[in-house]
């Protein structure tokens, strides 16, 4: 059994359409989403606020790169441009693999850059920290600690106040 943590993220088009574009995609693999947040750009300030979620799903079969593979596969869905010159740019769809757990549900560690496991700047962001613990209070970030001390004296602690709540936008789950 491989499960994965993944970070939605879109600040361009009809934004919680891409998230859930991605969500339809996942299909049968989805254990839980999150709630939805409105967030402050990050690393690239001049770009319009993200809807930021975080999906839990899991697949008997899929090994770490079939997450990346299906994680690519939903920002084409929605139609997502790269601009080699704008590295934290704005997007349609944004798919990152935060972090893995392999058949013996420990976590995977890969320093492999087409696919570094945990997401190695995870730790710094609350837009990921935050709707990750709506899904897993008690979870954990392999590497960096429990998310709730993360979320209170970590690197993304200052920014937890800067996301907004959108329970008006829902994603699908399913228990
Ligand atoms: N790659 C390596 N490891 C991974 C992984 N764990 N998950 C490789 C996903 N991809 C991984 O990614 C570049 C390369 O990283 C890929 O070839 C993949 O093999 P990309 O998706 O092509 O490029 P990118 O998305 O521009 O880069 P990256 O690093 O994913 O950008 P970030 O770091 O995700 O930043 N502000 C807010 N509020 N909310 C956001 O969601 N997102 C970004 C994007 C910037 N600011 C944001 C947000
Ligand atoms: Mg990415």
């Amino acid at each position: 059994m491989s499960r994965a943590v993944l970070s939605l993220g879109s600040n361009l088009g009809d934004r919680i359409a891409n998230l859930r574009t991605a969500v339809r995609l996942f299909g049968d693999h989805l254990l839980m989403a999150s709630g939805v947040y409105e967030t402050p750009p990050w690393g690239d300030t001049d770009q319009p606020a993200y809807l930021n979620a975080v999906l839990l799903v899991a697949d008997p079969e899929a090994g770490p790169h079939d997450w990346l593979t299906r994680a690519q596969a939903a920002e084409r869905a929605a139609d997502r441009v790269r601009d080699p010159q704008r590295r934290f740019g704005p997007r349609t769809l944004d798919v990152d693999v935060i972090t893995v757990w392999g058949d013996d549900d420990e976590p995977v560690i890969s320093d492999d850059p087409e696919l570094t496991l945990p997401h190695p700047r995870a730790h710094l962001r609350a837009f990921v920290l935050r709707p990750w613990i709506d899904l897993q209070p008690y979870g954990e970030l392999p590497g960096h600690g429990w998310l709730t001390d993360l979320l209170t004296n970590g690197p993304a602690a200052a920014e937890v106040a800067e996301l907004r709540p959108r329970p008006d936008l829902a994603l699908e789950s399913r228990t």
